[in-house]
């Protein structure tokens, strides 16, 4: 089997080889590619030392089964289908792929890819988190309605991220983003649109909609940016369909083989990134009742943008893909 990783020298490929060791990836053959600017680099990953290549289009044509991509949207663009035309699959992180309509947008625990297309979307990191505590309450009692408030970590920007968290904490200013993140929040993250909205918040509602397969499901989100360095927390409101209680609901994460539930408040637990930073399920805590709205609760999820938001979830497609 020929594995390609495009975006290996950046946060989230350095992450995917470590997935892919964890999930026991069965390649013959490795080929790591990068920007012209991280070309060279030596990575040793498994007893080898790979030297990273830039990637042209003529290296597309090098009989790839599979392409993991974390490079961004225009590198995504240009290159997934050339990868697609020669004959491989390909997991693709960006946000450029995942709502086209013959694209499949996949939570392995949630959904399965159809493969009309050769070219997979992994979900944006906060939707991943949001899914999974999602899913099973959409399952069991339907869901009517979600508001979701994130605190996104720096990692979910890259090397940038957090690069302008550490040296802003020396008093250097922001070259990532539009204001410091170092003893600050920022509610921006990606470009405002015309109606005011992020485009993170607009990845929030519609890939949600997408994955849990139902348009009919409001979705409203306000996307903050957090002087924390890895995972994502996310408070969610959610209405359910049918009426349940908030033991009903604390049980059903229960059983939910990809969810920890840390709820005890009496006692001081519940999660936080501290937690969930380097673990691969996701996090659910301070569950309770939202008295001003029907059928309404809250709901506190944490979990490892890099992890299950990011590497995890792509090397997990790829390993069901090479497993059916
Ligand atoms: C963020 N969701 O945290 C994005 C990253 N993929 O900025």
């Amino acid at each position: 089997m020929k594995l390609a990783i495009v975006g290996a020298t950046g946060v989230v490929g350095s992450k995917m080889l470590e997935m892919i060791d964890y999930y026991e990836i069965p390649f013959d053959d490795l080929v790591l590619f990068s920007s012209k600017r991280s070309s060279g680099k030596k990575i040793d990953f498994k007893g080898q030392t790979y030297t990273v290549e830039e990637l042209t289009e003529d290296k597309t044509d090098g009989n790839f089964d599979y392409v993991v991509m974390s490079a961004g949207g225009s590198t995504s663009e240009k290159f997934a289908p050339l990868f697609e035309q020669n004959g491989a699959i390909v997991i693709d992180n960006s946000s450029f792929w995942r709502m086209h309509d013959d694209i499949d947008l996949i939570v392995p625990e949630i959904n399965q890819p159809s493969l009309k297309r050769k070219i997979i979307a992994n979900p944006n990191c906060s939707t991943i988190q949001s899914v999974i505590a999602l899913s099973p309450l959409h399952d069991k009692f339907g869901v009517d309605r979600v508001h979701y408030a994130t605190y996104q970590s720096v990692s979910g920007s890259g090397a940038g991220g957090i690069r302008d968290l550490e040296e802003g904490a020396k008093g250097e200013a922001p070259t990532t983003y539009p204001k410091p993140i170092y003893n600050n929040v920022i509610p921006q993250i990606d470009v405002f649109l015309d109606d005011g909205y992020t485009k993170e918040e607009v990845k929030m509602i519609d890939e949600t909609k997408k994955i849990l397969d139902n348009d009919d499901i409001k979705v409203t989100a306000t996307c903050v940016r957090v002087p924390v360095i890895s995972s994502h927390s996310v408070q969610i409101n959610v209405t359910l369909k049918k009426e349940t209680s908030e033991e009903e609901v604390r049980e059903t994460f229960k059983q939910f083989d990809h969810i920890v539930v840390m709820d005890d408040v009496q006692s001081g637990v519940y999660p936080t990134p501290y937690e969930a930073t380097d673990q691969h399920k996701i996090y659910v805590g301070r569950i309770r009742k939202d008295p001003t709205l029907e059928n309404t609760f809250h709901v506190w999820c944490v979990g490892d943008n890099l992890l299950k938001g990011a590497a995890q979830n792509t090397v997990q497609i790829l390993k069901s893909l090479i497993d059916n």
